[in-house]
């Protein structure tokens, strides 16, 4: 294998010998390595293969990621910002001119620079870590409202669609691998209980009162680098960057990063939502983006909070019902944990709810 991840990081134009090549990081789609290089000067990179189970054009998505990376940069410079290079991922391109590799079995690899002395969590610690991952993701989405050519490609396509996701969802009840229903019960019916409530977003914007932008998608909190300071450095993870509602990107980062405990917590008393970290995350995040949102739209922000984390719950229970075939599981049960952790914290959202919209409220004048 070892040897295999070298003959493809060879394929790349990278500065430097490989020496290490090591599984990186916690993602539940893609596989990531850390490589790193001979010589203390010269940089490590993350080799990266994309799954083209999910992602069915995986040129159209790098071609996606190089214009949003490559836009990013370009105002980083005329900012005279310093150290670009540690505020946007840079792609590096094969010996072919290409920013990607298909391997013979039909796998494709990206490669792009590790920035260094970085950090990123899989839980926030405090207010003033969740008011600068607010901040990210509101320069992010400012970064690319201004996106020049064609619209990117959709690269999954009805991603946060939640009329896709419930059809996909009584299709597995269908399914019915090894008969989980009876395991998932309860977890079905409240997911059908608050099916109808969930169309909330999709109506205000058939509607027209909020507006398509370009948004990240999976603004969970550890595609958020930090420096050892927690000043942020970039936003990463640029896979889904495409047409979407702001509030996919709000609600996924709070339920992320204002939930009490990791996504899959078993222990289900333990998940809570923290709204101080709500707080001061929409405090970092409005500040960005406060003068560009709409009212209807900032109104809708704590709804998106109780929709993400019920749309990730619905996700992993119809990937525990169809026989775990999206998600990367670390034992049998894990979807369905997962699952029962996203409906607790929804609960939880819902509990709290009055807070959420006071906070909010204070955006709106
Ligand atoms: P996935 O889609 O599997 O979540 P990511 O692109 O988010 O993959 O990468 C996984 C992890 O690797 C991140 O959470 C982060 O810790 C680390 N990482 C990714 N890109 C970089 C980078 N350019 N520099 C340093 N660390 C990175
Ligand atoms: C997946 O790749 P990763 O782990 O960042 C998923 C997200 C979910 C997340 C749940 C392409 O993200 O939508 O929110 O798992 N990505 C895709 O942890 O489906
Ligand atoms: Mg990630």
């Amino acid at each position: 294998m070892e040897n295999n991840l070298k003959n493809i990081t060879a394929k790349f134009r990278i500065v430097g010998t490989t020496n290490t090549i090591l599984p990186f990081g916690n993602g539940h789609i893609n596989d990531t390595y850390l490589v790193t290089t001979v010589g203390e000067k010269n940089p490590n990179y993350i080799l990266q293969r994309k799954n083209h189970n999910i992602f069915k054009d995986i040129p159209a998505m790098v071609q996606n990621i190089v214009r949003v990376t490559d836009h990013i940069r370009n105002k980083l410079e005329d900012q005279t910002i310093s150290n670009p290079e540690n505020k946007v991922i840079t792609h590096i391109k094969t010996t072919d001119d290409l920013y990607y590799y298909r391997d013979k079995q039909g796998n494709y690899w990206v490669l792009f620079l590790f920035i260094a002395g970085c950090k990123s969590y899989e839980k926030i610690e405090n207010p003033s870590q969740a008011f600068m991952a607010g901040k990210a993701f509101g320069i992010f989405q400012n970064q690319l409202a201004d996106l020049p050519g064609e619209p990117l490609t959709e690269t999954i396509k009805d991603f946060h669609n939640i009329q896709f996701r419930l059809a996909n969802f009584e299709k597995a009840i269908m399914v019915n691998f090894q008969n989980r229903i009876l395991k998932a019960k309860n977890e079905i019916q409240y997911a059908q209980s608050l099916a109808d409530e969930m169309n909330t977003l999709l109506n205000a914007q058939k509607d027209g009162l909020i507006p398509e932008r370009i948004t990240h998608n999976d603004t969970k909190i550890n595609n958020i680098l930090f420096d050892k300071d927690d000043n942020i450095l970039c936003v990463i993870d640029l896979d889904t960057v495409m047409p979407g509602l702001v509030h996919y990107d709000f609600g996924d980062a709070i339920r992320t990063a204002a939930c009490t405990t990791e996504e899959d917590e078993t222990n289900l008393s333990l998940i809570s939502l923290n709204t101080a970290i709500f707080d001061a995350f929409a405090k970092g995040f409005l500040g960005e983006t406060k003068n560009t949102l709409s009212k209807d739209e900032i109104k809708l922000l704590p709804h998106s909070a109780k929709f993400m984390a019920y749309i990730m719950g619905l996700r992993f229970l119809t990937d525990y019902i169809e026989g775990d075939v999206y998600y990367k599981i670390k034992h049998p049960e894990h979807n369905l944990e997962r699952a029962k952790a996203q409906f607790k914290l929804v609960q939880e959202i819902e509990n709290k709810m009055a807070e959420l919209n006071a906070i909010i409220s204070r955006y709106l004048n």
